[in-house]
């Protein structure tokens, strides 16, 4: 398996603006971004009282397994000092796999495509920017549709 196009999902509530960008910049090191969608805020989805997110999605291409993808992820949110003191709560980067080639996956710490990608409004739209005809290898829609069906 090598060179898979892999979609990721960034997002960050703590010094967002900043916060992307340092990611943006550790990714490149890991493999190569072929395409960075527009970064738009989000209201909080899950646990409300936080911050606004800024949410964005990228086309990324790499050697790495998906395993040591994850790794490598965990590594540039440990970099950028994610300490995320409950689930859902607020985070300088969650950087999440959506998308693994049409890879299915599933693992007790790694499940692709993103078990919850279809139903994420800051998933969906920046990725319908980059990736609209992207098939869900599961549900075999679109993602331009899976956008269309959840709003
Ligand atoms: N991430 C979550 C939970 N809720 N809400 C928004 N708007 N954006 C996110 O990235 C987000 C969220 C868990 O990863
Ligand atoms: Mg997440
Ligand atoms: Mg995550």
């Amino acid at each position: 398996m090598k060179n898979k196009i892999v979609y990721l999902a960034l997002g960050s509530n703590i010094e967002p603006d900043k916060n992307v960008k340092l990611a943006l910049k550790e990714l490149a090191k890991i493999g190569k971004i072929i395409s960075v969608s527009k970064f738009i805020k989000t209201k909080p989805e899950g646990y409300l009282n936080q911050a606004d997110f800024l949410n964005g999605a990228i086309k990324f291409q790499t050697n790495l397994m998906p395993q040591n993808l994850l790794k490598e992820l965990k590594n540039i949110e440990h970099f950028l000092k994610r300490n995320t003191p409950f689930r859902n709560g607020p985070r300088t980067i969650d950087i999440d796999i959506i998308f693994y080639g049409n890879l299915i996956l599933k693992t007790p710490n790694l499940i692709i495509p993103h078990p919850r990608a279809d139903k994420r409004f800051f998933v969906l739209k920046p990725l319908s920017e980059i990736a609209p005809n992207k098939t869900h290898p599961i549900f075999k829609k679109q993602v331009k549709t899976l956008l269309k069906e959840l709003k």
